[in-house]
């Protein structure tokens, strides 16, 4: 593929998780959704640049929370609520736990960082969840 020749071409997002970096990550979906500007999971090259460069080692810590937000806010509301942490949960435990359990882990876990007692979390409920818990990024499997 000439990017140079024709700038417009998006790379399909079947290609994009199929790459070694991403294969074994249960979030690969969203993250690749989270990057592409048209929504549908297509990176155009510029989209494909980005991503890379957040999921790199050396990103600094607040892009990576940006993204990370976006990757977990799966319904797209700029708020991160049970439903989302459901299916964040799901993704991480291939869904051995039991309807129940991710019920009771998703409220303890909005009680602990809801600050703003909205029953969400917000962009900054996140961050200072994430300031708790240093190693909180990397546990759920995004290296970004
Ligand atoms: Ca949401
Ligand atoms: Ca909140």
């Amino acid at each position: 593929m000439d990017y140079k020749r024709d700038p417009g071409v998006t790379v399909p997002m079947q290609l994009i998780i199929n790459m070694p970096e991403l294969q074994e990550n249960p979030f690969k979906e969203r993250i690749v959704q989270s990057f592409s500007e048209d929504g549908e999971g297509n990176l155009s090259f510029n989209d494909f640049v980005d991503m890379f460069s957040v999921l790199s080692e050396t990103a600094p810590r607040e892009l990576k929370a940006i993204y990370a937000f976006k990757i977990y806010d799966f319904n797209s509301d700029n708020f991160i609520c049970k439903s989302d942490l459901e299916q964040t949960l799901n993704k991480l435990t291939k869904e051995d736990l039991t309807e129940e359990e991710v019920m009771l882990v998703c409220e303890k876990v909005i009680d602990e960082a809801d600050m703003d007692a909205d029953g969400k979390l917000g962009f900054t409920d996140f961050e200072n969840m994430i300031s708790k818990a240093p190693d909180f990024l990397s546990t759920f499997h995004i290296r970004i």
